[in-house]
């Protein structure tokens, strides 16, 4: 009986990736293997981030921790697991994160044909108060051949093979596509795996929401600040958007995924680029979008074309519910 399957014939992320790998004779099963450390250091994180508060108290009560030295910040932390694991795992030659300022080369006895972009942790001005958090990343395959280079992670958005992100919120929820859909899974705690909850997730084609640090409003562009008007004072009869903002892009996107409607990081006079990063958190995200049926879009062209030429560079972004993301890309082609 089918509510019996369920519960006792489990889809974990593992063997979610191994079937969908089989069905290329070619793979070799070092896909799952890294996502098998990427799976590690999201799990790592998530109990991390469930323990900040109560290691906050402990840490109030007057205790120090083995070495008696003090709590390492969350967000450094979280980098060092996941550069350990990536390393580790065999597969990867160029990682780009966040936190570090430099690639990191693996060393030649330890390196394999992925590079993987990485926010470990995101949303960082949120941990201290509880609101959810994430983990954003991207995975390039290395081009062709020789050396690893730089060159490598600075392909635009659409040669990723894979992208996804890990939500800490009130359930650890790991999102993923591997170029054929996207999936969500939830990890069960009393099992310690991620279990296929969201299967082939589509974002509606519209939307009634969107999501904008709407403080920034006084140095907006034309097109943005139109944009948003039009969401609180549609002239069409249509009824005005909600408004939601969390601050942390992997919950934003999360619930745009989900609910359908539109979020921005638009440029603004005080920062021409906006504010987000391109390798891993842009191009993620809009490869997420895309493949549920969505589109991101910088104000300039598709997201996923830009190539970068910096790993840190910045990008504008507006991406969600394909009919909502027209209407932006309207508004910037009226301005040319
Ligand atoms: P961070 O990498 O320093 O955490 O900044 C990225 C975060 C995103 O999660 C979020 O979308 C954005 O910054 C919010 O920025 P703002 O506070 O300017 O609205
Ligand atoms: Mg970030």
């Amino acid at each position: 009986h089918a509510a019996d399957a369920h519960r006792t014939d489990l889809m974990t992320i593992t063997r979610f990736v191994l079937n969908e790998q089989s069905k290329h004779p070619e793979s070799r099963g070092d896909f799952t293997i890294l996502l098998s450390h990427i799976v590690l250091g999201c799990k790592f994180v998530c109990s991390a981030v469930n323990k900040a508060g109560l290691a906050k108290l402990i840490g109030l009560a007057g205790e120090t921790n083995v070495q008696g030295e003090e709590q390492k910040k969350l967000d450094v932390l979280s980098n060092e697991v996941f550069i350990k694991a990536l390393v580790s795992s065999g597969r990867t030659c160029i990682l780009v994160s966040e936190e570090d300022e430099e690639a990191t080369f693996v060393e030649p006895s330890k390196r394999g044909k992925y590079c993987v972009v990485f926010d470990p942790l995101d949303g960082s001005s949120n941990i201290d108060c509880g609101v959810s958090i994430g983990t954003i990343f991207g995975i390039y395959m290395i081009k062709d051949g020789g050396e690893p280079e730089l060159e490598d992670v600075l392909q635009p958005g659409k040669n990723m093979i894979a992208a996804g992100y890990c939500m800490y919120g009130s359930s650890c929820t790991l999102v993923l596509s591997a170029g054929r859909g996207v999936n969500g899974f939830t990890l069960d705690p009393s099992l310690g795996e991620f279990i296929l909850t969201h299967p082939d997730i589509k974002i509606p084609k519209k939307g009634k929401i969107y999501s904008v640090n709407e403080g920034n409003a006084k140095n907006w562009d034309g097109p943005t600040a139109k944009y948003v008007e039009k969401c609180k004072f549609p002239k069409d009869g249509s009824a005005p958007k909600s408004l939601r903002y969390i601050g942390s892009m992997v919950a934003d996107v999360h619930r745009t995924l989900l609910y359908g409607g539109i979020f921005l990081y638009p440029a603004d006079k005080k920062s021409p680029n906006g504010k987000l990063r391109v390798l891993y958190e842009v191009f993620p995200m809009s490869f997420l979008m895309e493949q549920a049926g969505g589109q991101a879009f910088t104000g300039k062209q598709r997201a996923l074309d830009l190539v970068p030429k910096k790993i840190h560079e910045r990008s504008p972004i507006f991406l969600g519910s394909y009919d909502d993301v027209e209407e932006i890309k309207a508004l910037y082609a009226a301005e040319e």
